[in-house]
């Protein structure tokens, strides 16, 4: 049997055994691969970096998309930046308040592939209150005429189409899009074996932001303890999310009755944090 493995910097692996490989295609942008995982349903890997995998993707997208839409007293007008797998929007779409979430994505590729092979989505594309568009999400930011309650950056690691996305003038571009109280979130890497992402996440938001909130959570297919980074515009307390909402929520992972005890860090980690 073959083993699929993502190597972190420093040598640490993340392996799946797998039964073969379904497909393998060079977009205009990356490689995008599908395998056939032995236990876990199929995996999506972009340019070698599992992106989902069957099993445990709502370990991710309940916690990309919950916190930040629980946070916002009423967020209706929802941006999802990637997340061209359907993954994130099925999320936001749980929340009744919606009433559009448009989905930016670059590659169509990404889309179709994975609407074909593991459609995660559930419905979610053709949901009346959904809209996708294939652009460069740094492209689209700058010129949006909307304004959003919630900007989800759900995007692969910046080596490649993504790198601009965890910069300065996105995030201000970002900032702009928000209404006058709103919040971003975006995945920040690995929070031991790319702790300079979240480090630089955190930084330039806090640039932009007038309050930031990186937290980690794990993720079955990433390396451990995943980081995700919130920004706040406007008078929105993150810590206190709307729990009434939440306990509608039909989630696995994310539990809003502890939302709180989530953004706790390891000591290490919350004293690197809060000193940047
Ligand atoms: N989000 C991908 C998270 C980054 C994975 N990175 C890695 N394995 N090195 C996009 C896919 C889920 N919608």
């Amino acid at each position: 049997m073959v083993a699929f493995t993502e190597w972190y910097e420093g040598g640490y692996g993340v392996s799946f055994r797998v039964k073969r490989r379904v497909l393998e295609k060079r977009s205009k942008y990356q490689k995008i691969e599908v395998y056939e995982t032995e236990g876990f349903g199929k995996m999506l890997v972009i340019d070698g970096a599992i992106q989902f995998i069957e099993k445990w993707e709502k370990m991710y997208h309940e916690i990309l998309v919950h916190p930040v839409m629980l946070a916002h007293p009423n967020p209706e007008n929802i941006l999802i930046v990637g997340g061209g797998d359907g993954g994130a929007l099925r999320e936001v779409l749980l929340h009744d308040t919606v009433k559009k979430a448009r989905v930016v994505e670059i590659d169509k590729d990404v889309v179709d592939i994975v609407r074909k092979y593991i459609p995660i989505d559930n419905g979610a594309f053709d949901n009346g209150k959904s809209e996708l568009i294939i652009d460069d999400g740094i492209r689209f930011v700058k010129r949006s005429k909307d304004k959003y309650d919630v900007i989800i950056v759900d995007s692969t690691d910046p080596k490649g189409p993504a790198e601009e996305l965890f910069n300065v003038p996105f995030y201000r571009d970002c900032y702009n899009l928000l209404k006058e109280k709103g919040l971003i979130v975006t995945q920040s890497g690995g929070a031991y074996f790319d702790t300079k992402l979240s480090i630089k996440v955190v930084k330039n938001m806090k640039q932009v932001f007038d309050k930031v909130h990186p937290f980690f959570f794990s993720v079955i297919g990433y390396a451990p303890s995943w980081g995700f980074s919130v920004g706040v515009k406007g008078s929105i307390d993150f810590l206190k999310i709307d729990k009434e909402r939440g306990k509608s929520l039909k989630t696995e992972y994310y539990d809003p009755e502890y939302h709180e005890r989530m953004l706790f860090l390891p000591r290490k980690m919350r004293e690197t944090m809060e000193n940047l």
